[in-house]
């Protein structure tokens, strides 16, 4: 008799501890170990033992209920063996849905819970280990693509070292070509003065060549649609013309304006021509007189020069200043074109790629995704745009910066200064990279209207695992 009572007083005592102890994780325990009296955890309040997980919640902070749902504030250590203890709001418990894998949280309630904790932790586990192996793998290749940047940038610089190389070369050449230019062009002074002096008949008033420098206003060695325009007029009026540019008439004696059909007719059906291209339009409608004239003309009285007719010295000092004037053209937009390469090459080099050049790979590459009915194209430190289906393009975010997130630095960009959105913000994009074994777009989101939030997934966003220090996982 006297063993059964000791029996079942112990069983009471196992009991009646297991009742105490629920919902409390292991280094918590030291405060529920059964005493006469519990102090709440957060000191303010002392209630005898046996109100702990009594149903009543009797501390502020909860502590005396961890076990059931009686304090609003109070929370349930599921321990989960097998996956990870965590804990969820004492207000779930028994509430008849399963929370914690392990089932704790439904003792005494209608949920029949199955303990998953096993599987969920397996899966967990095989998770980690694909993460793992690709971080392995994404660090391997991150280190290729820090040597690969290495040699980028390097050839970068040597390339802009050429540029400017290049470029001061056709400097030297475009002050030698101007300087050839000038000399060319006082010797045609010259002999066409000389011809003057002489008052030679074949003067070069008149000729083909004069008549193509006095229509070329700006003298860029062509003649535009504006320039006959501006130069040539219809000797009489035309019958019926209704337009407007017929109000345009300058006076009797200057002509009528043109129309543009007519200016485009003169020319032979093109914009503009060339000397060449004039002796073979214009110039022999000028000649023959055929209703249009040159507004102001004070050339030889009697017309136009017949081409042969025009001196030869003339000729030839003429095509001498256009050939130089030509070749300065070239050498000057040589010199344009390297200038320019320079000034972008310069731009980007510039640009922040990272410590060891890592990011620089994808300043010449371009990505694409589709999502719904938008493609999206991101070009790495240039631009990102969104093509939809009808095939309109809009730009959504140019490169602005790397964004500044401490701890964190190098991993989101930021593409500002896009199209305007109706009724709404210029559109720009938050450009978030995430580790991977190849560089893909993974998604586009635009979780508020004309702000679009981008996943760029590269190796070269790879980071070594760092062990984190001094973390207590259950505070
Ligand atoms: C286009 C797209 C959308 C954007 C709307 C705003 O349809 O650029 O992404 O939300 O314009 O009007």
């Amino acid at each position: 008799m006297r063993w059964q009572l000791i029996v079942t007083a112990a069983l009471c005592s196992v009991v009646v501890d297991a009742r105490k102890l629920r919902g409390i994780s292991l280094s918590y325990k030291r405060f529920y170990r059964e005493r006469k009296s519990f102090l709440c955890i957060d000191g303010s309040k002392m209630i005898p033992f046996e109100q702990v997980n009594d149903d009543f919640c009797d501390c502020d902070d909860g502590s005396d209920e961890p076990g059931t749902a009686a304090c609003p504030n109070g929370r349930f250590y599921c321990s989960n063996l097998g996956f990870r203890p965590h804990y969820i709001p004492s207000s779930r418990v028994n509430d008849g849905i399963c929370d914690c894998c392990d089932a704790s949280d439904e003792y005494n309630s209608h949920a029949r819970c199955p303990n998953s904790c096993r599987s969920l932790g397996r899966r967990e586990r095989l998770d980690v280990a694909g993460q793992m192996k690709t971080l392995d793998e994404g660090l391997r290749l991150k280190q290729q693509l820090i040597e690969e940047g290495v040699l980028l940038w390097r050839d970068k610089q040597a390339q802009l070292r050429e540029l400017q190389q290049v470029a001061a070369e056709l400097q030297t050449k475009m002050e030698e070509q101007r300087r050839r230019r000038r000399e060319a062009e006082l010797l045609k002074e010259r002999v066409v003065k000389a011809a003057e002096e002489r008052n030679d008949p074949r003067g070069r008033n008149g000729t083909a060549t004069h008549v193509f420098q006095v229509l070329d206003g700006n003298n860029d060695g062509s003649v535009t649609l504006d320039e006959v325009r501006a130069k040539v007029a219809l000797v009489r009026e035309r019958d019926g013309v209704q337009d407007r540019e017929r109000d345009r008439v300058q006076d009797g004696v200057q002509g009528w304006v043109l129309s543009e059909d007519e200016a485009l007719v003169l020319l032979g059906g093109v914009h503009q021509v060339d000397l060449a291209g004039f002796r073979t339009s214009l110039w022999t409608r000028l000649r023959e007189g055929d209703g249009i004239k040159i507004r102001g003309w004070h050339g030889i009285p009697g017309g136009l020069a017949e081409d042969e007719d025009e001196d030869p010295n003339i000729k030839a000092a003429e095509s001498a200043a256009e050939k130089e004037a030509a070749d300065l053209k070239k050498v000057e937009e040589a010199f344009e074109t390297a200038s320019m390469e320079i000034s972008d090459l310069k731009t980007k080099l510039t640009i922040d790629y990272g410590p060891d050049w890592e990011f620089l790979f994808l300043s010449s590459q371009c990505y694409q995704l589709q999502v719904y009915e938008y493609t999206y194209t991101l070009c790495p430190f240039q631009q990102l745009s969104q093509r939809s289906q009808a095939g309109a393009e809009v730009l959504l975010g140019k490169w602005g910066t790397w964004e500044e997130t401490p701890g964190k630095e190098y991993s989101q960009m930021r593409y500002e200064s896009g199209e305007p959105c109706w009724q709404g913000p210029t559109r720009n994009v938050l450009v978030t990279l995430s580790c991977g074994t190849e560089t893909a777009l993974r998604s586009v989101k635009e979780p508020s209207k004309c702000q679009y939030e981008v996943e760029l997934q590269t190796p070269v966003a790879c980071q070594p695992l760092v062990k984190q220090q001094g973390v207590h996982s259950e505070l």
